[in-house]
């Protein structure tokens, strides 16, 4: 049987999918929600509908119930006061800080160094601070802080489901912080996005003065309206470049609280 869709007709074949893969959507186990390209033959092997080229569609996972820790999921902790991430499951990168030339200011500056008073009793987390510039957004960008996930370019995270921080902010700050999450089509290291890179996908957070947990899937996850280029339907998690907190109201202070990033699995 051949089965014909229209490039705008997503749901059909997500269904399609969906149901010649597991045989029941409701089933109670990890399913893969995906699209694919407009055509497709329902004795294709499905695992080959995910792709790397710009722009396309490709398998994000995710879960019946519940998201919650993954076993490797660790991405740092900060216990160790190194600015590495965990050197768990292949991520080996570096956390950084950066900020605007428009007057945006971030502390500590270049080198993160943790700070104490970490989330939940422990000793140690990330804490930055500082002032955005007002003026032009797409110039006076503001300040952020991220890390690499690979000490070299992309990292596979495609057996995760999403990400889990915990975060705080101070008493001055103000409390809007954009997660964005880099991929191999909106980081300029992925060699697609040429003019208009750095439309992470991604959420706009509201913080509160005490520490709380975080959770985000990777299917959640959106580009902001309006600019980027290309602007794929999903985030592609199998090739994320790096994890990063944007600053981005303009004109406020910021005093942002951050530890235990991890990754998330079904239940
Ligand atoms: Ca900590």
């Amino acid at each position: 049987m051949k089965l014909r869709v229209s490039p705008f007709a997503k749901s059909a074949v997500i269904f399609a999918l969906c149901a010649s893969a597991s045989g029941c959507c409701g089933c109670p186990q990890p399913v893969e929600t995906a699209t694919a390209p407009p055509a497709l033959s329902t004795a294709q092997p499905l695992a080959g509908t995910a792709s790397a080229q710009p722009g396309t569609a490709v398998a994000v996972k995710t879960c019946p119930g519940a998201m919650v820790a993954a076993k490797d999921g660790l991405i740092d902790d900060l216990e160790d006061g190194n600015n590495q991430v965990q050197l768990t499951a292949g991520r080996a990168g570096y956390w950084w800080t950066a900020k605007d030339e428009k007057g945006s200011t971030i502390e500590p500056a270049g080198e993160l160094k943790m700070s104490d008073g970490g989330a939940d009793g422990s000793k140690l987390a990330v804490h930055v601070s500082g002032k955005t510039a007002s003026g032009d957004p797409g110039t006076a960008w503001g300040a952020i802080v991220g890390l690499r996930l690979a000490e070299h370019g992309l990292y596979d995270a495609s057996k995760y489901v999403g990400i889990a921080f915990k975060a705080k902010v101070g008493e001055r700050s103000g409390s809007k912080v954009r997660l964005k999450v880099a991929d191999v089509n909106t980081d300029p290291g992925g060699q697609v996005c040429k003019d208009a890179c750095y439309n992470d996908f991604g959420k706009d957070f509201t913080f509160t003065r005490d520490w709380q947990e975080y959770k985000i899937s990777f299917a959640e996850m959106r580009q902001q309206d309006g600019w980027g280029d290309p602007r794929p339907p999903s985030i592609t998690p199998g090739k994320l470049a790096q994890i990063a907190w944007h600053m981005n109201t303009p004109g406020a202070e910021f005093d942002f609280w951050l530890d235990d990033v991890r990754f998330l699995d079904c239940q």
